[in-house]
């Protein structure tokens, strides 16, 4: 299971104050702490200098770079059967926000089911379709669980959150505001129902190296009604959720069925 790219806040009441809190007193008591399914201990292993610096970014690149050492890793220990599910945030078009996107495929901003990369100075393009019968078994769940909109629907990945999503809010914007719904309108049309900013790469690195992906966001706004996200913590906070309580569902469930 990976997520990258999005930025959670838990600040509790203070909200300067980033760092992690456990809902565990005793944690902070103990001399050791093993980690078994990590076989790492606090004792045997500098955590701090270990993974103190690992932060995953927005966007293509970030999550490219931890794809590839994550599908290493899952390679070097035999794994196999993997399936993965990218989890996140969104922006929605023609969608009530807070609605759940589970992606058809992941198409670039020409509404292309392709991921482009260019390597060694040529144009490496990669398929971004997705695995339906993962999308099928995420959709059931969604309705077992019956807790908020979900719908499937093509995710649009662009390199930018500004003009590469058509916004009219940033620094930078090089159209008018009939052209932005023309352009969300034609994306509507086409089957997009969300637009984020890792799911091309993601889609097109696990289908060819073999891994059942799968994307799952939520929308935080409507796109056709504005480009700010002025929905108050407390609501985002739980939009974000909904996306990890739906594959929640479903892991518990294919763990039930093992
Ligand atoms: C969704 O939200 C982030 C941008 O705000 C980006 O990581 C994404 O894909
Ligand atoms: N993430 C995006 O990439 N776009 C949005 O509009 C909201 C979240």
């Amino acid at each position: 299971m990976a997520t990258a790219g999005d930025k959670t806040k838990e600040t509790g009441n203070n909200n300067n104050d980033c760092s992690i809190r456990l809902e565990n007193p005793n944690i902070a008591a103990m001399k050791e702490d093993v980690l078994y399914h990590f076989s790492l201990s606090t004792t045997t292993h500098d955590f701090p200098a270990m993974f103190g610096d690992v932060k995953h970014g927005m966007g293509v690149p970030s999550i490219a770079i931890m794809l590839h050492e994550l599908i290493k890793l899952l390679y070097h220990a035999r794994c196999s059967n993997i399936t993965i599910i990218r989890i996140g945030t969104s922006g929605g078009i023609g969608l009530e926000p807070g609605s759940v996107v589970i992606s058809q495929e992941a198409v670039d901003a020409c509404f292309k089911p392709e991921f482009e990369q260019i390597v060694l100075g040529k144009r490496v393009v990669r398929s971004t379709h997705l695995n339906n019968q993962l999308v099928q078994e995420l959709l059931l769940c969604s309705k077992e669980l019956d807790e908020f909109p979900v719908v499937v629907g093509n995710t649009m990945c662009t390199l930018d959150f500004y003009e590469g999503q058509g916004r009219l809010d940033g620094a930078l914007c090089s159209y008018t505001e009939k052209d932005k719904h023309q352009y969300l309108k034609a994306a509507y049309a086409t089957g997009i129902r969300n637009i984020e900013m890792e799911s091309s790469v993601f889609a097109a690195m696990c289908g060819a190296c073999n891994l059942r992906a799968a994307v799952v966001c939520v929308t935080l706004l409507n796109r056709l009604d504005g480009d700010q996200i002025t929905s108050s913590h407390e609501v985002l906070t739980e939009y974000q959720q909904r996306p990890q309580r739906l594959v929640g569902y479903f892991i518990k469930k294919c763990l039930e069925k093992a």
